[in-house]
């Protein structure tokens, strides 16, 4: 069968045209964005394990900034057990505040990305999470849960889980099932090796949607911050709704790929569009 052809609405952001059009264009980006190998190895550690932590990727500046800006926004404690009695969350971080950008759009995250989404994926939420003493063990889940697509499959998300205060096996840092990622539809049952992250401020675990996963209970007597930036695949629907949250000035002041990531472009030179027109047109006109 002939490849079907699309509409192209993303040549220097023309009107759709009627006669015009073209196949979808590549869907894996080729060329790495860091140079000293660690994605790769990154990569392979993902595909395996479902999961890999780095650590101090963050300076302590950034670090101190980006929990002042996220801590400034926190809200009222959880609504229900997932969120958690004792747990506080800025949703609508990036609506809030730019101090986080610097992590949502860094290159080596961007690199690893690359590996398992496709060319214009999408930021799909990013929610900071300060679980505060006497909370209790967030039940396990893993984030392709919102798609109901058969498993074992590649997954549709990946998250990234960025400390702004120490993760320790003690305060709560998220835990996870090794190698989980793998499974067909089976639960995690009381047999399953649980593993926190335990990571110094500063650091980020990356894990795939389809991995078991959730906040642990913290004992101590200080909150743990973190900030949960998780990406999805182009043609999958986001968590949060940022076309609607985001004010477009703000847009406008980010980057071109974070204006793509938001939103402001489309996939398979049709998906995405407002009024049959590109969407990055409303950042411009
Ligand atoms: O806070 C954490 O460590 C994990 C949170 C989480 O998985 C969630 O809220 O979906």
């Amino acid at each position: 069968m002939e490849q079907p052809i699309v509409p192209n609405l993303d040549k220097d952001y023309l009107e759709l045209e009627e006669t015009g059009g073209s196949p979808p264009a590549a869907q894996w980006r080729d060329a790495p964005r860091t140079s000293d190998g660690l994605a790769a190895s990154l990569v392979a550690e993902l595909r395996s394990a479902g999961h890999v932590m780095v650590e101090n990727l963050l300076t302590p500046d950034q670090v101190a900034e980006m929990r002042e800006a996220a801590t400034a926004f926190m809200g009222p404690r959880g609504r229900q057990d997932f969120e958690g009695f004792n747990t506080q969350r800025v949703y609508g971080v990036m609506a809030h505040t730019d101090a986080l950008d610097p992590m949502v759009e860094h290159p080596l995250v961007l690199d690893v990305l690359d590996h398992f989404l496709q060319v214009n994926y999408l930021l799909s939420q990013v929610v900071a999470i300060n679980i505060e003493p006497g909370e209790t063990e967030q039940h396990l889940h893993h984030d392709d849960l919102l798609y109901p697509i058969p498993r074992p499959r590649p997954p549709i998300s990946v998250a990234t889980m960025w400390s702004l205060t120490d993760f320790t096996e003690a305060n709560g840092g998220t835990r996870f099932i090794s190698g989980s990622h793998l499974w067909d539809g089976r639960l995690p049952d009381d047999d399953d090796v649980i593993s926190h992250a335990e990571m110094p401020a500063g650091s980020v675990l990356f894990y795939l949607g389809t991995l078991w996963h959730g906040g642990g209970a913290n004992r101590t007597d200080a909150g743990r911050i973190g900030v949960t930036v998780q990406y999805c695949q182009p043609w999958a629907r986001t968590v949060e709704n940022f076309g609607l949250s985001m004010d477009l000035d703000r847009v406008r002041e980010c980057s071109e790929e974070m204006q793509s990531m938001l939103g402001f472009n489309i996939h398979s030179n049709l998906m995405g569009y407002v009024d049959g027109r590109h969407p990055a047109r409303l950042l411009s006109d």
